[in-house]
C-alpha cells in the first residue's frame, strides 16, 4: 500500500475529461444529479446543508476537469515547481471563490433560482476552514491563489487539522474558546487518497554499521510510527483553466501499530494508541507569532514535512529520477521556521536511504530550500531543546549536529580567532538550555532568506541575523507581502469591483492590479466620487445587517467606521486604541468637550487572543467592558460607539474591510513584520492611521503623505528610547490627557467598580509597557484629530480614499509571486 507510485504500470489511453456544460440547464442537471445520487435526497426533502454540499460538489466537477487537464499538461512539459511548506493555510470559505474561478456565479444563481433555491443562503451555510491563526496562514492562502492564477506549478503542503482555530465567544466580557469542529457538516472541497498514505517514524535510536569499503551507514531504528493520509484540495486559477493542488496530511494509526496491541488482547490500549497517533493532526496550536515549545507541535511539524518530502520524491517524481537533479525540479519554500525540520529530513533521505555521500547530499539540499522569516520578535523564533529533538528524532539531531560542525568550520575559516562569533552563530544554543535554533538552521541551508516587507527585510538583515548577512550578503532579499485581489476585492467588494470595471472598461485589473492606477484620474471627478461614496455606504449597510443578524449588534448608520482587526498581541497595541477611546469618552463626561464637537465614530475591534496569553485576554475583557459602558451611556448619543463582534475570521473580514473608513495599523515601529490587513483596507478605500512599521511604510510611500495619517516614533527612535531607558510613567505624569485616560481606565469605572479587573493591563502600561504605547499616545491623539478634520471634508476624504485604491495595486499577491520567482525560485 505504502509507496504506490502514481505512474500506472500498464498503459491505458487517457480519456478526455470534460466538466458538465456551462449552461443553466447543464448546471441544474449536474446539481440535481449530485443532490440525488451524491447526497441521496430529493429536492423537496433536502436541507440547506444538503443543497450546499450538492452545490459544492457540482462546482467541483467543473474544477476537476481543469485540474486533471492541468496535471496532464504539466506532466507533458515538466518545469521546476514550487513546494510550499506551511503549517497553516487560512483559506476562508471556498464556494464563492470556486464559483468565480469557474465563471459559474451567474449560471449557478440562475439555475438554483429555477429550483427555488437562493445562492446567497447556500453560501452562508459554509463553515470556513480555519486552518491558520492569522497573517502567516492567510498569506499562504493568498500565495497559492496567485500561483494558480499565474499558472505556476506548485504543490502546497500542510496539515489537515481536525480542529482549526478556536471559535471565540464572549461571556461576561471575557473570551471563551469553543472548539472549531469545522468538518462536522461535511467537507465537500477535499478528497482523500488513502492509497497514497505515507508512513512517518518517530523515536527510537540509531545504529551504525560499516560496509566492505569501510563506509559508515547509519540506520535509524524508530520506536513508533503513524501514517499520513493526504487530502487534496483544488486551488483554481482565474480565467486560465489552471488548477493547482493543496495537499493536507491527516494522521492515522498504522495497522501494525494497532494490530500488535490488539493481538495482545488489550483492546482499550489499542484504541488509546490509535488516539495518540491521531492526536498529531487533531488541533491547530492557537499561538500566533509566539510559539510554545510543545512536543506535539514538533511532532506536527515533522509529520507534515516528512509526508510531503516522501510524497514528492516517491510519488510525484518519475521512478527513475536522478536525485542529483532535484534542485532543478523543485524549490521548497519554508514558511517561517515551522517546516525547517525538512532540511535534516532531506539529508536523511539522501544519505541514509538513497546512499549519497554527505558532501553531495548537502550540496543538493542547500539548493532545494529557501526560507521566509515573518517576524522580528526574538521570542517568535522557534528553538527546540536538544533533548526533545533527540527523543523524537534521534537521527535528525545527529544530522543537525553534523551540519553545525561543518558550518562552524566554515565560520572559523572566514573569521579566524573570532570564537565569540562562532558561539553566536552556532545552530546549537547553549543557554538557557541546549537547543536548536531553527532560524539559524534555515539560514545555513537556504539558498535565499527573505523578509516580508522592505523595512522588515532590512531589520532582519541588520538586527536579527547580522552575522549571517555578513557571511552571506547575497542570500538576503526582500519580498513584500501581498493579498489576492480575487478574494479581497473582486469577491469581498462586488459593488466597488463593478464600479472599477465600469470606468476601466474591463476586468483585466483582477489579474493585473497595477491597472487600478487608471482610477487616479477619476479622483477629481465629482460624479465618480459620489458613486464611490454610495458603494461605501452600501457596504456599511451590508455589514450592519450582518452584525445585527450575527451578533445582535446595532450600529449607527452614519458614523465614521474606524476598524482595528487582527490577532490580539501586545506589540500590535490594541491597548493604545483603547486609551484613545477612553480619552475621547473622558473628555466628554468630564465636560471638557461637548459631544457635538466629536466627529461621530464607531470603533470596531476584531481579535482572538491565544488561550494561554493572559495579557491579551485581559485586554479583550477591558475592550468589552469599555464598549459596554460607552454604548449604554446616553450622553454619547450614539456619536461614540464601540463594537467587538466575536470570532473575527476571514468570513467576517470580507464584510468588514469593504465597509471601513479608517484602518488602524498602530504597532510599535519595528515590531510588525509586514501586516497584510493594512493592504486589504487600503485596496478597499479605507485611509490608514499608522506607524512607520512593516508594509505601512510602503503603503504610505505609494499613496502619499496627504492620504495617510502617520504618527509615532520611527524604528530608530524606538531603538534610541529603549537604549536611553524607557520609563512609561514619566509620559503618564507629563501628559494630562493620558493621565486622565489611564486613571479612568484603572478606576473601575468600566469594570463595575472593580479596580482589580483593570489592573493587569493598566499596571503593565504604567510600569512595563514593553511596546511603548504611552510614548506614542500624544502623537496618536494628534493624528486622530487630523483624521477628524479630514473626515469632515467629505469630498477631500473621498478623493483620498479613491487614491488609496488607485495606488495600491502593488500589493497584489500576484506581484509578490513574481518577486519570489525572480529573486528566489528561478535564480
Ligand atoms: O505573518 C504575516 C505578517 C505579520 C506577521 C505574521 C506572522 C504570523 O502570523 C505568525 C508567525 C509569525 O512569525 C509571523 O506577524 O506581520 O504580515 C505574513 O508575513
Amino acid at each position: 500500500l505504502l509507496g504506490t507510485r502514481s505512474t500506472p504500470t500498464h498503459a491505458l489511453a487517457a480519456v478526455p475529461v470534460e466538466g458538465p456544460p456551462l449552461t443553466v440547464d447543464g448546471f441544474v442537471e449536474a446539481f440535481l444529479q449530485e443532490l440525488h445520487f451524491g447526497q441521496g435526497v430529493q429536492l423537496d426533502r433536502s436541507t440547506v446543508n444538503d443543497q450546499y454540499l450538492a452545490l459544492a460538489r457540482t462546482v467541483m466537477h467543473y474544477m476537476m476537469a481543469e485540474w486533471l487537464e492541468t496535471g496532464r499538461r504539466r506532466r507533458a512539459e515538466p518545469t521546476k515547481m514550487i513546494g510550499y511548506l506551511s503549517a497553516e493555510y487560512l483559506l476562508g470559505r471556498q464556494l464563492g471563490n470556486a464559483l468565480l474561478a469557474t465563471e459559474l456565479t451567474e449560471v449557478a444563481e440562475e439555475g438554483l433560482a429555477t429550483l427555488g433555491i437562493d445562492l446567497a443562503t447556500l453560501r452562508s451555510q459554509e463553515i470556513e476552514p480555519g486552518l491558520g491563526n492569522g497573517g502567516l496562514g492567510r498569506l499562504a492562502a493568498c500565495f497559492i491563489d496567485s500561483l494558480a492564477v499565474m499558472d505556476v506549478p506548485c504543490i502546497a503542503y500542510g496539515i489537515r487539522y481536525e480542529y482549526g482555530i478556536f471559535r471565540q465567544t464572549f461571556f461576561n466580557n471575557r473570551q471563551l474558546e469553543v472548539p472549531d469542529n469545522w468538518l462536522r457538516l461535511g467537507s465537500p472541497w477535499e478528497f482523500p487518497h488513502p492509497e497514497r498514505a505515507v508512513q512517518v517514524d518517530f523515536g527510537g535510536h540509531t545504529e551504525r554499521t560499516s560496509d566492505e569499503n569501510g563506509r559508515e551507514h547509519v540506520q535509524w531504528v524508530p520506536s513508533w510510527n503513524v501514517q499520513g493520509i493526504p487530502y487534496h484540495y483544488m486551488v483554481p486559477g482565474y480565467d486560465n483553466k489552471a488548477v493547482n493542488t493543496l495537499r493536507l496530511w491527516s494522521a492515522q494509526a498504522t495497522d501494525a501499530f494497532n494490530l500488535q496491541i490488539f493481538n495482545s488482547g488489550d483492546h482499550a490500549e489499542a484504541v488509546r494508541s490509535q488516539t495518540f497517533a491521531e492526536n498529531i493532526s487533531k488541533v491547530l496550536y492557537p499561538e500566533d507569532s509566539t510559539p510554545q515549545g510543545r512536543e506535539l507541535r514538533l511532532q506536527q511539524q515533522y509529520f507534515f514535512v516528512a509526508c510531503s518530502l516522501h510524497d514528492y520524491i516517491e510519488h510525484t517524481l518519475p521512478a527513475d529520477f536522478d536525485l542529483r537533479k532535484l534542485p532543478d525540479q523543485i524549490i521548497w519554500q519554508l514558511n517561517d521556521t515551522h517546516p525547517v525540520i525538512a532540511i535534516p529530513e532531506l539529508m536523511r533521505i539522501l544519505v541514509d536511504v538513497k546512499g549519497f555521500e554527505w558532501a553531495e547530499a548537502w550540496d543538493i539540499t542547500k539548493r532545494c530550500f529557501a526560507y521566509t522569516c515573518h517576524t522580528l520578535l526574538p521570542e517568535a523564533l522557534e528553538v527546540w531543546p536538544v533533548d526533545v529533538i533527540g527523543r523524537l528524532l534521534p537521527r535528525h539531531l545527529e544530522i543537525i549536529f553534523r551540519i553545525n560542525e561543518d558550518f562552524l568550520i566554515e565560520v572559523r575559516e572566514r573569521f579566524p580567532g573570532d570564537e565569540l562569533r562562532v558561539r553566536r552563530m552556532s545552530i546549537i544554543a547553549e543557554h538557557p538550555e541546549r537547543a536548536v535554533r531553527m532560524a539559524y538552521l534555515a539560514s545555513v541551508a537556504a539558498t535565499k532568506i527573505n523578509g516580508v516587507a522592505a523595512l522588515h527585510s532590512e531589520l532582519l538583515r541588520d538586527k536579527v541575523l547580522p552575522d549571517f548577512s555578513e557571511m552571506w550578503p547575497d542570500k538576503f532579499t526582500n519580498v513584500t507581502n501581498g493579498v489576492t485581489p480575487r478574494r479581497f476585492l473582486r469577491l469581498a467588494n462586488p459593488k466597488l469591483s463593478e464600479l472599477i470595471t465600469e470606468v476601466l472598461g474591463d476586468e483585466r485589473w483582477v489579474t493585473d492590479l497595477d491597472r487600478l492606477s487608471g482610477l487616479e484620474a477619476y479622483a477629481d471627478d465629482a460624479s465618480f466620487r459620489e458613486k464611490f461614496r454610495q458603494v461605501k455606504a452600501a457596504n456599511k449597510t451590508r455589514l450592519f445587517e450582518l452584525l445585527k443578524r450575527r451578533d445582535g449588534i446595532d450600529v449607527a448608520p452614519d458614523n465614521m467606521l474606524d476598524v482595528m482587526v487582527k490577532r490580539l498581541h501586545e506589540y500590535k497595541r490594541q491597548s493604545l486604541k483603547l486609551l484613545h477611546i477612553v480619552h475621547l469618552y473622558e473628555s466628554v463626561v468630564s465636560g471638557r468637550r461637548d459631544i457635538s464637537d466629536i466627529v461621530p465614530r464607531t470603533f470596531v475591534f476584531g481579535a482572538k487572543a491565544a488561550p494561554g496569553y493572559h495579557m491579551a485576554k485581559e485586554t479583550i475583557f477591558l475592550i468589552n467592558s469599555v464598549a459596554e459602558k460607552i454604548n449604554s451611556d446616553s450622553r454619547m448619543q450614539g456619536r461614540l460607539a464601540v463594537v467587538f463582534p466575536a470570532n473575527y475570521n476571514v468570513t467576517l473580514a470580507e464584510r468588514l474591510i469593504p465597509a471601513a473608513d479608517l484602518s488602524e495599523q498602530i504597532s510599535l515601529a519595528g515590531k510588525e513584520a509586514s501586516g497584510t490587513g493594512n493592504m486589504k483596507f487600503a485596496l478597499n478605500g479605507a485611509l490608514t492611521i499608522g506607524t512607520d512599521d512593516g508594509a505601512n511604510v510602503e503603503i504610505r510611500k505609494l499613496v502619499g503623505d496627504d492620504h495617510f495619517f502617520l504618527f509615532g516614533m520611527s524604528e530608530p527612535e524606538v531603538a534610541e528610547l529603549g537604549a536611553r531607558g524607557y520609563v512609561p510613567s514619566s509620559f503618564y505624569e507629563q501628559n494630562e490627557d493620558l493621565r486622565r485616560a489611564v486613571d479612568l481606565l484603572g478606576s473601575g469605572e468600566f469594570t463595575g467598580s472593580n479596580r482589580d479587573a483593570a489592573s493587569t493591563v493598566v499596571n503593565d502600561l504604567l510600569w512595563n509597557d514593553r511596546f511603548m504605547a504611552l510614548a506614542d499616545f500624544q502623537s496618536y491623539v494628534e493624528a486622530q484629530a487630523r483624521v477628524d478634520a479630514a473626515y469632515a471634508d467629505t469630498e477631500a476624504w473621498t478623493r483620498s480614499a479613491i487614491l488609496n485604491v488607485a495606488r495600491t495595486g502593488f500589493f497584489s499577491s500576484d506581484r509578490s509571486m513574481r518577486d519570489y520567482l525572480d529573486r528566489i525560485w528561478l535564480r
